[in-house]
């Protein structure tokens, strides 16, 4: 698992709501495409969660569902370090330190800190504003050199490698500096209902995403009633936000070019589209879901690959902290 070799990869994703065609064509799809080239680590971020209210015994049953999923997309437990946050304290430690050399400013900037505070306004609480430290954390505790991420995570991204070189700098050399890694297409699906939007895994409004657990039947219909715009034309145009992203999300799927589609439904009309697209998705998510229904019945095989995820990255982690504990001047405790 843990091979010196190769370059170090991670990424994490929040369990809140249901996974969704957004989550995996913008990170998911690439951690399965890198984990053969690279010592792979991908978490499910509990702790990040907890910054939305969350059902308790929801929350841990989503944890379980999460891992479940990323393994029938195809992360291999025998390639890639499997992890949930919260099993490593190591995470939480590391963020106090780096809080110390974050500024208040840097945090007020970050978009997706706004957003969430509007859509949370009754709930605007101190970890969603320091959110982006633990991301940080997650990142720079395992000396990642990759994140494959959506375009949403650009911006903490850029906060995670502007601390690493700030401890570095006020320090010495600790931190690896890492590298996002945003894929040209898939990087932001957009909302079926407002193509304007993002499509996220926690709207409320589930006719505005395709989870990775929707039934085939569910997933068509949902592709049915994704808003187009006027006109009728299947091609690629800024003005039309709707049918633009329809096509980007069967390209990615069928692995088309939008060239050779836009050649395929010359003269169709929006519906023979879309039958061919909620036809595809169903058949793309079939599999999954089979590989998914067999995994989650497996609690023992489940727990087997967190325990041996959590004891690697335990090790990882200490590795880390015991070294940026030294270098801040804190005493190693007595034994
Ligand atoms: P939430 O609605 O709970 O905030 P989310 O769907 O935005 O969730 P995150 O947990 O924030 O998902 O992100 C997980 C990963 O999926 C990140 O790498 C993020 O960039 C990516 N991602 C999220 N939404 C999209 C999208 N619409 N298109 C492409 N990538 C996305
Ligand atoms: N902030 C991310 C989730 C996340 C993450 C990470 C992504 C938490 N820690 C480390 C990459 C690397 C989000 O998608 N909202």
């Amino acid at each position: 698992m843990a091979d010196a070799a190769k370059p170090i990869l991670l990424s994490g994703i929040q369990p809140s709501g249901q996974l969704c065609l957004g989550n995996y064509l913008g990170a998911i799809k690439n951690w399965v495409g890198l984990q053969d080239s690279h010592d792979s680590i991908f978490l499910v971020v509990d702790m990040h969660a907890l910054t939305v209210k969350q059902n308790p015994a929801e929350l841990r049953k989503r944890c379980l569902s999460f891992v479940a999923q990323y393994i029938a997309c195809g992360i291999d437990p025998k390639k890639s370090t499997i992890v949930i946050q919260s099993h490593v304290p190591q995470h939480s430690e590391l963020m106090w330190i780096l809080s110390s050399i974050t500024s208040m400013g840097e945090l007020n900037r970050m978009t997706q800190f706004k957003d969430k505070s509007k859509k949370h306004a009754a709930n605007i609480n101190a970890g969603l504003f320091t959110y982006p430290i633990l991301m940080a954390a997650d990142i720079l505790l395992y000396q990642a050199d990759l994140v494959p991420v959506g375009a949403d995570q650009k911006q903490h991204l850029e906060l995670s490698r502007d601390l690493a070189h700030r401890f570095n700098t006020q320090y010495s050399d600790t931190f690896t500096i890492p590298e996002p890694y945003i894929p040209k297409s898939g990087a932001r699906v957009m909302s079926l209902q407002d193509p304007e939007k993002k499509m996220s895994k926690s709207d409320e409004n589930l006719n505005n995403l395709i989870t990775l657990l929707d039934s085939p039947d569910v997933a068509r219909k949902k592709v049915k009633r994704a808003v187009t715009d006027s006109g009728s034309e299947i091609k690629l145009d800024d003005s039309r936000p709707g049918i633009s992203n329809l096509l980007q999300i069967y390209s990615l799927i069928s692995g088309n070019s939008i060239a050779s589609i836009e050649t395929e439904f010359e003269g169709k009309m929006y519906s023979d589209f879309k039958e061919v697209l909620g036809n595809s998705i169903a058949e793309f998510l079939t599999p999954i879901q089979h590989e998914y229904n067999r995994v989650i019945q497996d609690k023992s095989y489940l727990e087997s690959v967190l325990n041996q995820g959590a004891e690697n990255a335990y090790y990882r982690a200490r590795k880390t902290l015991t070294k940026v504990y030294r270098k801040v001047g804190f005493i190693s405790p007595a034994r």
